[in-house]
Protein backbone atom coordinates (compact mmCIF):
# COMPACT_ATOMS: atom_id res chain seq x y z
CA UNK A 1 0.00 0.00 0.00
CA UNK A 2 2.73 2.11 0.62
CA UNK A 3 4.14 2.30 -2.45
CA UNK A 4 0.48 3.55 -4.03
CA UNK A 5 0.74 7.66 -1.66
CA UNK A 6 2.38 9.82 -3.48
CA UNK A 7 6.15 11.50 -1.89
CA UNK A 8 3.47 14.79 -1.12
CA UNK A 9 0.94 12.64 0.96
CA UNK A 10 4.30 10.91 2.99
CA UNK A 11 5.11 14.56 3.84
CA UNK A 12 1.96 15.36 4.43
CA UNK A 13 1.44 12.52 6.82
CA UNK A 14 4.66 12.57 8.41
CA UNK A 15 4.35 16.50 9.44
CA UNK A 16 0.57 15.73 10.81
CA UNK A 17 2.35 13.07 12.74
CA UNK A 18 4.88 15.79 14.10
CA UNK A 19 2.29 17.58 15.20
CA UNK A 20 -0.09 15.77 16.88
CA UNK A 21 3.12 14.01 18.96
CA UNK A 22 4.62 17.68 19.47
CA UNK A 23 1.89 19.74 20.02
CA UNK A 24 -1.99 18.21 20.15
CA UNK A 25 -1.08 15.23 21.95
CA UNK A 26 1.18 17.16 25.04
CA UNK A 27 -2.15 19.34 25.54
CA UNK A 28 -4.76 16.64 25.52
CA UNK A 29 -5.99 16.78 28.95
CA UNK A 30 -5.20 20.56 29.01
CA UNK A 31 -7.79 20.65 26.11
CA UNK A 32 -10.41 18.16 27.92
CA UNK A 33 -10.15 20.00 31.07
CA UNK A 34 -10.41 23.80 29.33
CA UNK A 35 -13.01 22.14 27.06
CA UNK A 36 -11.61 24.07 24.33
CA UNK A 37 -9.12 24.29 21.65
CA UNK A 38 -6.80 27.21 21.92
CA UNK A 39 -7.27 29.12 18.28
CA UNK A 40 -3.47 29.02 17.22
CA UNK A 41 -3.63 25.05 17.76
CA UNK A 42 -6.35 24.93 15.31
CA UNK A 43 -4.40 27.29 12.91
CA UNK A 44 -1.56 24.52 13.05
CA UNK A 45 -3.82 22.04 11.57
CA UNK A 46 -5.29 24.44 9.14
CA UNK A 47 -1.99 25.65 8.23
CA UNK A 48 -1.30 21.77 6.93
CA UNK A 49 -4.65 22.33 4.39
CA UNK A 50 -6.39 19.61 6.37
CA UNK A 51 -9.47 21.31 6.62
CA UNK A 52 -9.82 20.55 3.13
CA UNK A 53 -9.14 16.95 2.94
CA UNK A 54 -11.26 15.09 0.84
CA UNK A 55 -12.58 18.29 -0.88
CA UNK A 56 -10.75 18.67 -4.76
CA UNK A 57 -8.35 20.80 -5.97
CA UNK A 58 -10.33 22.44 -8.03
CA UNK A 59 -12.23 23.67 -5.33
CA UNK A 60 -9.55 24.20 -2.78
CA UNK A 61 -9.20 21.15 -1.05
CA UNK A 62 -6.18 18.38 -0.72
CA UNK A 63 -8.38 16.39 -3.22
CA UNK A 64 -7.01 13.52 -1.28
CA UNK A 65 -8.86 9.82 -2.15
CA UNK A 66 -10.57 7.61 0.82
CA UNK A 67 -7.42 6.02 1.77
CA UNK A 68 -5.06 8.98 2.24
CA UNK A 69 -7.81 10.54 4.44
CA UNK A 70 -8.36 7.83 6.04
CA UNK A 71 -4.11 7.88 7.40
CA UNK A 72 -4.81 11.18 8.36
CA UNK A 73 -7.55 10.74 10.65
CA UNK A 74 -5.53 7.68 12.46
CA UNK A 75 -2.96 9.98 12.85
CA UNK A 76 -5.00 12.92 14.30
CA UNK A 77 -7.47 10.50 16.49
CA UNK A 78 -4.19 9.05 18.28
CA UNK A 79 -4.89 11.93 20.75
CA UNK A 80 -7.36 13.75 22.62
CA UNK A 81 -10.77 13.03 19.50
CA UNK A 82 -11.98 16.80 19.75
CA UNK A 83 -9.45 18.10 17.27
CA UNK A 84 -10.64 15.10 14.45
CA UNK A 85 -14.37 16.69 15.73
CA UNK A 86 -13.15 20.34 14.45
CA UNK A 87 -11.69 19.45 11.40
CA UNK A 88 -13.52 15.94 10.06
CA UNK A 89 -17.32 17.23 10.56
CA UNK A 90 -16.80 20.21 8.60
CA UNK A 91 -14.68 18.24 6.02
CA UNK A 92 -16.69 15.13 5.82
CA UNK A 93 -20.49 14.67 6.46
CA UNK A 94 -20.92 18.81 6.57
CA UNK A 95 -19.63 19.29 3.06
CA UNK A 96 -19.72 15.88 1.63
CA UNK A 97 -23.61 15.88 0.17
CA UNK A 98 -22.40 19.00 -1.76
CA UNK A 99 -18.83 17.70 -3.09
CA UNK A 100 -21.22 14.75 -4.36
CA UNK A 101 -24.52 15.97 -5.25
CA UNK A 102 -23.68 19.83 -5.41
CA UNK A 103 -24.30 21.95 -8.35
CA UNK A 104 -20.89 23.48 -10.06
CA UNK A 105 -22.60 26.95 -8.54
CA UNK A 106 -23.09 25.52 -5.06
CA UNK A 107 -19.14 23.65 -4.99
CA UNK A 108 -17.49 27.05 -5.77
CA UNK A 109 -19.71 29.03 -3.66
CA UNK A 110 -18.60 27.19 -0.51
CA UNK A 111 -16.07 24.10 -1.00
CA UNK A 112 -13.09 27.01 -1.25
CA UNK A 113 -14.03 28.94 2.01
CA UNK A 114 -14.67 25.36 3.58
CA UNK A 115 -11.74 23.73 3.12
CA UNK A 116 -9.64 26.73 3.77
CA UNK A 117 -11.06 26.20 7.12
CA UNK A 118 -12.81 29.71 7.14
CA UNK A 119 -16.44 28.31 6.97
CA UNK A 120 -16.89 25.18 9.06
CA UNK A 121 -20.25 23.29 7.58
CA UNK A 122 -22.26 21.14 10.09
CA UNK A 123 -24.64 18.15 8.93
CA UNK A 124 -28.06 18.08 10.22
CA UNK A 125 -30.25 14.79 9.86
CA UNK A 126 -30.69 13.45 13.70
CA UNK A 127 -34.19 14.56 14.96
CA UNK A 128 -35.50 14.17 18.74
CA UNK A 129 -37.72 11.32 17.41
CA UNK A 130 -35.15 10.47 14.64
CA UNK A 131 -31.98 9.67 15.36
CA UNK A 132 -31.44 5.79 14.05
CA UNK A 133 -34.64 5.67 12.33
CA UNK A 134 -33.31 8.41 9.67
CA UNK A 135 -36.61 7.70 7.35
CA UNK A 136 -39.02 9.23 10.42
CA UNK A 137 -37.74 13.11 9.94
CA UNK A 138 -40.43 15.43 10.38
CA UNK A 139 -38.20 18.66 9.67
CA UNK A 140 -40.42 20.01 6.70
CA UNK A 141 -39.20 22.28 4.05
CA UNK A 142 -42.42 23.83 2.10
CA UNK A 143 -41.76 25.69 -1.22
CA UNK A 144 -42.81 29.38 -1.19
CA UNK A 145 -42.08 31.74 -4.18
CA UNK A 146 -38.51 31.59 -4.20
CA UNK A 147 -37.93 29.90 -1.19
CA UNK A 148 -38.34 27.16 0.84
CA UNK A 149 -39.47 27.38 4.65
CA UNK A 150 -38.19 25.10 6.71
CA UNK A 151 -39.31 24.40 10.37
CA UNK A 152 -38.37 21.85 12.81
CA UNK A 153 -35.83 21.00 14.88
CA UNK A 154 -32.32 19.27 14.38
CA UNK A 155 -30.64 17.70 17.20
CA UNK A 156 -26.68 16.55 18.44
CA UNK A 157 -25.32 18.54 15.73
CA UNK A 158 -21.37 18.83 16.13
CA UNK A 159 -19.92 22.27 15.63
CA UNK A 160 -23.33 23.80 15.11
CA UNK A 161 -22.17 26.67 17.31
CA UNK A 162 -19.09 27.66 14.82
CA UNK A 163 -20.70 26.45 11.52
CA UNK A 164 -21.17 28.88 8.98
CA UNK A 165 -23.31 26.02 6.87
CA UNK A 166 -25.43 23.48 7.64
CA UNK A 167 -26.36 20.42 4.91
CA UNK A 168 -29.74 20.02 5.69
CA UNK A 169 -32.29 16.90 5.27
CA UNK A 170 -35.83 18.01 4.95
CA UNK A 171 -39.44 16.25 4.43
CA UNK A 172 -40.46 17.86 1.11
CA UNK A 173 -43.26 15.52 0.10
CA UNK A 174 -44.58 13.05 2.71
CA UNK A 175 -46.44 11.35 1.01
CA UNK A 176 -43.14 9.79 -1.03
CA UNK A 177 -40.86 9.32 2.16
CA UNK A 178 -37.55 8.22 1.56
CA UNK A 179 -38.18 7.55 -2.32
CA UNK A 180 -38.83 10.82 -3.67
CA UNK A 181 -39.67 12.96 -1.08
CA UNK A 182 -36.89 13.97 1.54
CA UNK A 183 -34.36 17.17 0.26
CA UNK A 184 -31.06 18.26 1.12
CA UNK A 185 -30.74 21.77 1.66
CA UNK A 186 -27.59 23.98 2.80
CA UNK A 187 -28.57 26.36 5.04
CA UNK A 188 -26.35 29.78 6.44
CA UNK A 189 -26.29 30.45 9.38
CA UNK A 190 -27.87 34.00 8.97
CA UNK A 191 -30.72 33.19 6.71
CA UNK A 192 -33.86 34.30 8.57
CA UNK A 193 -35.34 31.66 11.56
CA UNK A 194 -32.59 29.65 11.91
CA UNK A 195 -31.14 29.37 15.64
CA UNK A 196 -29.01 27.30 17.93
CA UNK A 197 -29.77 25.57 21.12
CA UNK A 198 -27.59 25.34 23.91
CA UNK A 199 -24.48 23.12 23.78
CA UNK A 200 -24.94 19.55 25.29
CA UNK A 201 -23.39 18.45 28.19
CA UNK A 202 -22.00 15.50 26.65
CA UNK A 203 -19.69 12.51 28.72
CA UNK A 204 -17.04 13.01 26.38
CA UNK A 205 -15.51 14.95 23.51
CA UNK A 206 -14.85 17.82 25.36
CA UNK A 207 -13.58 20.57 23.18
CA UNK A 208 -16.15 19.73 20.76
CA UNK A 209 -19.60 20.39 20.96
CA UNK A 210 -23.30 19.61 19.56
CA UNK A 211 -26.18 21.74 19.85
CA UNK A 212 -29.69 21.77 18.62
CA UNK A 213 -30.79 23.82 15.75
CA UNK A 214 -34.25 24.95 15.43
CA UNK A 215 -35.71 26.20 11.98
CA UNK A 216 -38.69 28.13 12.45
CA UNK A 217 -39.66 29.83 9.51
CA UNK A 218 -36.41 29.32 7.77
CA UNK A 219 -36.42 31.25 4.21
CA UNK A 220 -33.97 29.09 2.17
CA UNK A 221 -33.52 30.18 -1.14
CA UNK A 222 -34.75 27.96 -3.71
CA UNK A 223 -31.37 27.06 -5.50
CA UNK A 224 -30.22 25.76 -2.27
CA UNK A 225 -31.35 22.79 -2.89
CA UNK A 226 -28.26 20.55 -2.87
CA UNK A 227 -28.69 19.66 -6.87
CA UNK A 228 -30.51 22.35 -7.36
CA UNK A 229 -34.29 22.16 -8.31
CA UNK A 230 -33.93 18.59 -10.22
CA UNK A 231 -32.49 17.09 -7.17
CA UNK A 232 -35.68 17.89 -4.82
CA UNK A 233 -36.65 14.51 -3.20
CA UNK A 234 -33.32 12.75 -4.21
CA UNK A 235 -31.91 14.45 -0.48
CA UNK A 236 -32.25 11.20 1.33
CA UNK A 237 -30.12 9.54 -0.77
CA UNK A 238 -27.44 11.77 -0.77
CA UNK A 239 -27.67 11.60 2.95
CA UNK A 240 -26.72 7.67 3.29
CA UNK A 241 -23.70 8.12 0.62
CA UNK A 242 -22.69 10.81 3.17
CA UNK A 243 -23.00 8.39 6.06
CA UNK A 244 -21.16 5.48 4.26
CA UNK A 245 -18.10 7.39 4.00
CA UNK A 246 -18.93 9.10 7.43
CA UNK A 247 -18.33 5.95 8.74
CA UNK A 248 -14.89 4.57 7.18
CA UNK A 249 -14.20 7.75 8.85
CA UNK A 250 -15.32 6.76 12.44
CA UNK A 251 -13.90 3.41 12.00
CA UNK A 252 -10.40 5.15 11.64
CA UNK A 253 -11.17 7.12 14.44
CA UNK A 254 -11.49 4.14 16.45
CA UNK A 255 -8.62 2.68 14.78
CA UNK A 256 -6.33 5.32 15.81
CA UNK A 257 -7.92 5.78 19.10
CA UNK A 258 -7.33 2.28 20.00
CA UNK A 259 -3.88 2.39 18.49
CA UNK A 260 -2.84 4.79 21.46
CA UNK A 261 -4.20 2.91 23.93
CA UNK A 262 -1.88 0.11 23.04
CA UNK A 263 0.95 2.21 23.11
CA UNK A 264 0.10 3.30 26.60
CA UNK A 265 -0.27 0.22 27.67
CA UNK A 266 3.01 -1.17 26.31
CA UNK A 267 4.59 1.18 28.20
CA UNK A 268 2.91 0.61 31.33
CA UNK A 269 3.82 -2.71 31.19
CA UNK A 270 7.54 -2.12 30.07
CA UNK A 271 7.87 -0.09 33.30
CA UNK A 272 6.32 -2.62 36.04
CA UNK A 273 9.05 -4.80 34.31
CA UNK A 274 12.23 -2.45 34.57
CA UNK A 275 10.48 -2.33 38.22
CA UNK A 276 11.53 -5.96 38.51
CA UNK A 277 8.29 -7.84 37.48
CA UNK A 278 9.09 -10.59 35.71
CA UNK A 279 7.36 -11.55 32.57
CA UNK A 280 5.82 -14.70 34.45
CA UNK A 281 3.97 -12.37 36.68
CA UNK A 282 2.70 -10.04 33.84
CA UNK A 283 1.72 -13.36 31.75
CA UNK A 284 -2.41 -11.92 31.80
CA UNK A 285 -1.41 -8.52 30.72
CA UNK A 286 1.25 -10.34 27.53
CA UNK A 287 -1.55 -12.01 26.58
CA UNK A 288 -3.92 -8.93 26.62
CA UNK A 289 -1.60 -6.89 24.71
CA UNK A 290 -1.23 -9.76 22.00
CA UNK A 291 -5.58 -9.81 21.65
CA UNK A 292 -5.28 -6.10 21.13
CA UNK A 293 -2.45 -5.72 18.62
CA UNK A 294 -4.53 -8.74 17.02
CA UNK A 295 -7.65 -7.04 16.81
CA UNK A 296 -6.04 -3.36 15.56
CA UNK A 297 -4.44 -5.43 12.93
CA UNK A 298 -7.49 -6.94 11.65
CA UNK A 299 -9.25 -3.83 11.79
CA UNK A 300 -5.93 -1.61 10.32
CA UNK A 301 -6.82 -4.37 7.42
CA UNK A 302 -10.41 -4.13 6.88
CA UNK A 303 -10.44 -0.12 7.14
CA UNK A 304 -7.95 0.00 4.47
CA UNK A 305 -9.23 -2.62 1.93
CA UNK A 306 -12.75 -0.67 2.01
CA UNK A 307 -11.13 2.73 1.10
CA UNK A 308 -9.05 1.22 -1.62
CA UNK A 309 -12.56 -0.38 -2.62
CA UNK A 310 -14.09 2.80 -2.34
CA UNK A 311 -11.57 4.75 -4.42
CA UNK A 312 -12.08 2.12 -7.22
CA UNK A 313 -15.59 3.39 -7.11
CA UNK A 314 -16.95 0.32 -5.72
CA UNK A 315 -20.37 0.66 -3.51
CA UNK A 316 -18.88 -0.24 -0.02
CA UNK A 317 -22.23 0.27 2.31
CA UNK A 318 -22.13 -2.79 3.99
CA UNK A 319 -18.33 -2.86 4.30
CA UNK A 320 -18.17 1.12 5.80
CA UNK A 321 -20.97 -0.28 8.71
CA UNK A 322 -18.97 -3.50 9.33
CA UNK A 323 -15.81 -1.30 9.45
CA UNK A 324 -17.62 0.90 11.95
CA UNK A 325 -18.98 -1.92 14.22
CA UNK A 326 -16.31 -3.77 14.36
CA UNK A 327 -13.93 -1.18 15.14
CA UNK A 328 -15.91 0.53 17.68
CA UNK A 329 -16.41 -2.10 19.43
CA UNK A 330 -13.12 -2.89 19.09
CA UNK A 331 -12.20 0.66 20.24
CA UNK A 332 -14.13 0.30 23.57
CA UNK A 333 -12.90 -3.09 24.37
CA UNK A 334 -9.37 -1.96 24.22
CA UNK A 335 -10.14 1.28 26.38
CA UNK A 336 -11.65 -1.52 28.97
CA UNK A 337 -8.91 -3.62 28.51
CA UNK A 338 -6.33 -0.72 29.59
CA UNK A 339 -7.87 0.56 32.38
CA UNK A 340 -7.98 -3.24 34.21
CA UNK A 341 -4.61 -3.29 33.01
CA UNK A 342 -3.09 0.28 34.91
CA UNK A 343 -5.41 -0.60 37.12
CA UNK A 344 -6.23 2.43 39.58
CA UNK A 345 -4.37 4.57 37.45
CA UNK A 346 -6.97 3.92 34.59
CA UNK A 347 -9.07 5.73 36.03
CA UNK A 348 -7.57 9.10 36.93
CA UNK A 349 -8.50 11.85 34.84
CA UNK A 350 -4.74 12.72 34.43
CA UNK A 351 -4.53 9.87 32.40
CA UNK A 352 -5.62 9.75 29.05
CA UNK A 353 -7.06 6.50 28.86
CA UNK A 354 -9.65 7.49 31.34
CA UNK A 355 -10.50 10.34 28.20
CA UNK A 356 -10.65 7.51 25.44
CA UNK A 357 -12.92 5.43 27.77
CA UNK A 358 -15.31 8.19 28.04
CA UNK A 359 -14.49 9.60 24.17
CA UNK A 360 -14.67 6.00 22.51
CA UNK A 361 -18.03 5.32 23.23
CA UNK A 362 -19.38 7.66 21.49
CA UNK A 363 -18.12 6.61 18.71
CA UNK A 364 -20.32 3.47 18.82
CA UNK A 365 -23.32 5.68 18.94
CA UNK A 366 -23.42 8.98 16.11
CA UNK A 367 -23.50 8.49 12.10
CA UNK A 368 -25.02 5.16 13.18
CA UNK A 369 -25.77 2.89 16.47
CA UNK A 370 -24.10 -0.48 16.02
CA UNK A 371 -27.28 -1.59 15.75
CA UNK A 372 -27.85 0.33 12.49
CA UNK A 373 -24.54 -0.95 11.28
CA UNK A 374 -25.63 -4.54 11.98
CA UNK A 375 -29.36 -3.93 10.61
CA UNK A 376 -27.41 -2.70 6.96
CA UNK A 377 -24.87 -5.84 7.07
CA UNK A 378 -27.80 -8.26 7.95
CA UNK A 379 -30.41 -6.54 5.17
CA UNK A 380 -28.02 -7.06 2.44
CA UNK A 381 -27.11 -10.38 3.21
CA UNK A 382 -30.88 -11.31 3.29
CA UNK A 383 -31.50 -9.50 0.38
N1 LIG B 1 -26.44 4.97 -0.49
C1 LIG B 1 -27.32 5.38 -1.47
N2 LIG B 1 -28.66 5.21 -1.35
C2 LIG B 1 -29.12 4.60 -0.24
C3 LIG B 1 -28.26 4.15 0.78
C4 LIG B 1 -26.86 4.35 0.62
N3 LIG B 1 -26.00 3.96 1.54
N4 LIG B 1 -29.00 3.60 1.77
C5 LIG B 1 -30.28 3.69 1.38
N5 LIG B 1 -30.35 4.28 0.16
C6 LIG B 1 -31.54 4.51 -0.66
C7 LIG B 1 -32.20 3.17 -0.97
O1 LIG B 1 -31.62 2.58 -2.12
C8 LIG B 1 -33.66 3.56 -1.17
O2 LIG B 1 -33.91 4.06 -2.46
P1 LIG B 1 -34.44 3.14 -3.71
O3 LIG B 1 -35.56 2.33 -3.22
O4 LIG B 1 -34.82 4.15 -4.74
O5 LIG B 1 -33.27 2.30 -4.12
C9 LIG B 1 -33.83 4.72 -0.20
O6 LIG B 1 -32.53 5.24 0.07
C10 LIG B 1 -34.47 4.28 1.11
O7 LIG B 1 -33.63 3.26 1.65
P2 LIG B 1 -34.08 2.25 2.78
O8 LIG B 1 -35.38 1.64 2.42
O9 LIG B 1 -32.93 1.34 3.02
O10 LIG B 1 -34.31 3.20 4.02
P3 LIG B 1 -34.69 2.82 5.52
O11 LIG B 1 -35.61 3.85 6.03
O12 LIG B 1 -35.12 1.39 5.61
O13 LIG B 1 -33.33 2.95 6.41
C11 LIG B 1 -31.15 3.11 7.25
C12 LIG B 1 -32.21 3.04 6.14
C13 LIG B 1 -31.36 2.20 8.45
C14 LIG B 1 -29.94 2.66 6.49
C15 LIG B 1 -31.08 4.57 7.72
O14 LIG B 1 -32.24 4.95 8.39
C16 LIG B 1 -29.86 4.87 8.55
O15 LIG B 1 -28.73 4.85 8.08
N6 LIG B 1 -30.08 5.21 9.83
C17 LIG B 1 -29.04 5.67 10.72
C18 LIG B 1 -28.93 7.14 10.62
C19 LIG B 1 -27.69 7.64 11.22
O16 LIG B 1 -26.61 7.13 10.98
N7 LIG B 1 -27.83 8.68 12.02
C20 LIG B 1 -26.74 9.34 12.62
C21 LIG B 1 -26.85 10.78 12.24
S1 LIG B 1 -25.45 11.51 11.63
S2 LIG B 1 -24.32 11.90 13.15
Amino acid sequence: MENNLSDAFKTLHSKLRDLVQNTLDPISLQVEKENKIPEDVVDKIRALGLFGMPIPKEYGGLGLSTLEEILLIEEITKTNACYRSRIGTSNGIGSMGIVYDGTEKQKKQYLSTIASGKWTAAFALTEPNAGSDAASITTSAVLDGDHWMLNGSKIFITNADTAHVFTTVAVTDETKGTRGGVTSFVVEKNMPGLSIGPADLKMGFKGSFTHEVIFKDCRVPKENVIGGMPMVGQGFKTAMRVLDKGRLTIGACALGASEKMLAICIDHIKQKMAAGKSKKQLQAAQFTLADMATRIFAARQMLYHSCQLKDQGENVTDKASMVKVFCTEMASWIADCAVDMLEEDGCLTCNQIEMFLRDVRLYRIYEGTSEIQRTIISRDLLK
